[in-house]
């Protein structure tokens, strides 16, 4: 059985391409390649090995967290920790800026992740997957990485990625060259380039919103969403079709594959929490947005490109609307009528 091109094998020869360039990315990629392998297996053997269920604690957000969350947290943190190509990393799951035990090397790098998105679909076997998201320390920097260093726009991203686990388990992967996806493969423990240069579909006929929340909706997206659920008989002049997985990492995984928007819009009920929209930044948002971009898309607060954003806090929210770039434009253009 031949083997396909391995996601080492393929970031091996980007490297070549690239003179001078020291392998330090290269090995970053593999470590958190084998952390997410680590939590697919955990992921997928669920109540046969007790990682189902709550921890009983809580996250920096009040949000209760699941024992997954906990346990892909841990493993994303162990793998990424000791090599010494980061400086220092930060995640949904911890408040603050994670510094490495003393006995390892500082790195270039900068990791910031979601370990488990959309983690409350575990307890229906539903698809779930980790974000990740590296930058360049800023140049000059001393000492120990500080909650500063991460704070940039995420247009400075070196690359961003996410592994969904689903009925198969997947990586997709920017380095802002294009949006290349590898699919593991169970019988050799490896992910396999399968889908190469993804693009999104400039048109769509699928949006993805959490339509339970219409009541507290901004007039923007209302006149969007109304303008889809119309149909043939609306000013669109189609029909639409909606899909809402309950983890984002799948419903964008989605719109990358056929096409679509996918909204978490800011709304009267996020506003009266005094937050800025639901989703973060840092290690949901820019990275998303980012291989969407790559990939042909668009992404967007309704007002701002997500990517130009500049973060002051590490877990800091924002409205969230991205996919085909006709859809995002017209939503774009929605919101500055309302202005
Ligand atoms: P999480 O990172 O704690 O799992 O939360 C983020 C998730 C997204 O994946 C998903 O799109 C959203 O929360 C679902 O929110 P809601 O339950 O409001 O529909
Ligand atoms: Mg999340």
């Amino acid at each position: 059985m031949p083997i396909g091109t391995t996601i080492t094998e393929y970031f091996i020869e980007e490297q070549r391409r690239i003179k001078g360039v020291s392998g330090d990315f290269t090995a970053l990629i593999n470590d958190i390649v084998i952390a997410c392998k680590a939590i697919s297996s955990a992921v997928r053997y669920g109540s046969l090995v007790g990682v189902l269920g709550t921890a009983d604690t809580e996250n920096i957000q009040g949000e209760t967290q699941k024992k997954l969350d906990v346990i892909a947290n841990d493993l994303f943190i162990k793998r990424n920790e000791w090599a010494g190509h980061v400086a220092a990393m930060a995640s949904e799951e911890m408040a603050d800026v994670y510094h490495l035990p003393p006995q390892f090397p500082r790195g270039k790098y900068l990791l910031v992740f979601d370990p488990l998105d959309g983690s409350t679909n575990t307890d229906v076997n539903g698809a779930v997957g980790t974000i990740f998201s590296i930058l360049r320390r800023p140049e000059g920097a001393v000492g120990e990485a500080k909650e500063d260093d991460f704070l940039q726009p995420g247009a400075r991203q070196v690359c961003a990625g996410y592994a969904l686990y689903g009925p198969s388990s997947m990586m997709v992967l920017t380095t802002g060259h294009g949006v290349n996806g590898f699919t593991l493969d169970q019988r050799i423990g490896e992910f396999i380039l399968t889908n190469p240069d993804m693009q999104i579909p400039a048109d769509t006929e699928e949006f993805s919103i959490n339509t339970s929340y219409m009541r507290f909706w901004e007039p923007p997206v209302r006149r969007y969403i109304d303008e889809c659920l119309a149909g043939k008989e609306g000013p669109r002049r189609k029909d639409f079709n909606m899909r809402w997985a309950g983890a984002m990492i799948a419903d964008v995984h989605r719109v990358l594959t056929r096409g679509g928007v996918f909204l978490y819009p800011i709304d009267r009920k996020i506003r009266s929490k005094n937050q800025e929209g639901k989703l973060r930044l840092l290690y949901e948002a820019n990275p998303m947005s980012f291989i969407v971009e790559q990939a042909g898309g668009l992404a967007t607060t309704g007002t701002q490109r997500i990517m130009e954003l500049p973060p002051t806090d590490l877990h800091q929210r924002c409205p969230v609307m991205m996919g085909s770039r006709n859809e995002v434009e017209r939503i774009i253009s929605y919101h500055l009528d309302a202005q």
